[in-house]
């Protein structure tokens, strides 16, 4: 089976086994597992931030970030077809108690004057703006990258007026990698950020939060709370060291796949891919033959996976599990469908 639903899907390398076996590992809610010390470190370093915490997931550092930088019933400003709203079964009201106001971007991108226009003024019936979240790059639009010019007007606005700042950057590696910027500029203009070990850098588990030291004691007081607390959690920051110093650069192959398949895709009658130009390692696409679910069971009959995109979109993801000849096979499939 070819399994394109996902970078998520990766399976452990033996170099990544071996760093498990290795771990030297103690009790991380004694703050005392070297290896997940070690981690946050690279990782507050790599972001420019003050300091990180390894959470088991994406959605606890979005969870987090917005639980430590909130208060009940303030308004929390995000994309309309950002991860947040989306896919995080509403816990922002769950956990937070805030409110999501979703702004629509344009391909999942908001500009600082698309945003000014919700920001709420201080009329006491109204709530309170305190946050803006921006993913990067941004998954349901297909991979796409936040424009800096983008994300610097951001940032400015959001200072001028006192509104918090948080990117959900998942795949915060795939942008740096294609665009040449480094994770540490991205995330200086945020007061926090997060990304997961567990996508394109191919880890079995984990993601990070990184911000202020004042922050992340918040942040870390929440984890506890949610259960988040982990033990020896070193043998699951072994493998994300090892994604950090080995598994960033070859992110390109993923893109470069992403990009074959497109444009292959691109010239099979009747299927329409939504992205102008594919950034990155995701392609988003519809079967105007098919329905969804049609077109999916046909190819997973044939053995390729594909995923349940937003609407009518299917997607397909590049990852580290699967090779140049796997692509080809998959178009293969898909034509063979069709
Ligand atoms: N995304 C998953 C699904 O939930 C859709 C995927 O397969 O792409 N932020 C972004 C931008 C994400 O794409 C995801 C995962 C998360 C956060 C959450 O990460 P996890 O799954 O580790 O909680």
């Amino acid at each position: 089976m070819i399994d394109l639903r996902s970078d998520t899907v990766t399976k452990p390398s033996l170099a990544m086994l071996e760093a498990i076996v290795n771990a030297k590992t103690g009790d991380d809610v004694y703050g005392e597992d070297e290896t997940v010390n070690i981690l946050q470190g690279k990782c507050a370093k790599l972001t420019g931030k003050e300091a990180a915490l390894f959470v088991t997931s994406g959605v606890m550092g979005n969870q987090l970030a917005l639980k430590s930088h909130t208060q009940p019933g303030d308004e929390v400003i995000v994309e309309s077809e950002s991860h947040i709203l989306n896919y995080e079964t509403a816990a922002p009201s769950v956990i937070s108690n805030v409110q999501l106001l979703p702004v629509k971007g344009i391909n999942g991108v908001m500009t600082a004057s698309d945003i000014r226009k919700y920001v709420r003024s201080k009329e006491y019936y109204f709530p309170f703006t305190r946050l803006v979240c921006l993913e990067n790059t941004h998954n349901r639009a297909g991979g796409v990258i936040q424009p800096i010019d983008v994300i610097k007007d951001v940032s400015y606005f959001t200072k001028s007026c006192g509104i918090k700042t948080h990117l959900d950057g998942a795949r915060i590696f795939n942008a740096s990698v294609e665009t040449g910027i480094p994770v540490k500029e991205y995330s200086g203009y945020f007061d926090s950020v997060s990304f997961c070990f567990s996508k394109g850098l191919g880890c079995p588990v984990g993601s990070v939060l990184c911000g202020s030291r004042e922050f992340i004691d918040t942040a870390r007081k929440w984890r506890k709370i949610l259960g988040g607390g982990m033990r020896q959690a070193g043998i699951l920051a072994a493998p994300a060291i090892y994604a950090l110093d080995n598994n960033i650069e070859r992110l390109k192959e993923d893109h470069e796949k992403a990009r074959y398949f497109a444009v292959e895709i691109g010239k099979i009658d009747g299927i329409e891919i939504l992205q102008d130009t594919v950034e990155t390692n995701i392609v988003i696409f519809t079967s105007r033959k098919y329905s969804k679910k049609d077109f999916m069971d046909r190819l997973k009959e044939k053995g390729l996976l594909i995923s349940s995109g937003s609407y009518d979109n299917m997607r397909a993801v590049f990852h580290l599990d699967v090779s140049f000849d796997e692509v080809s096979l998959s178009l293969e499939i898909i034509r063979s469908v069709n």
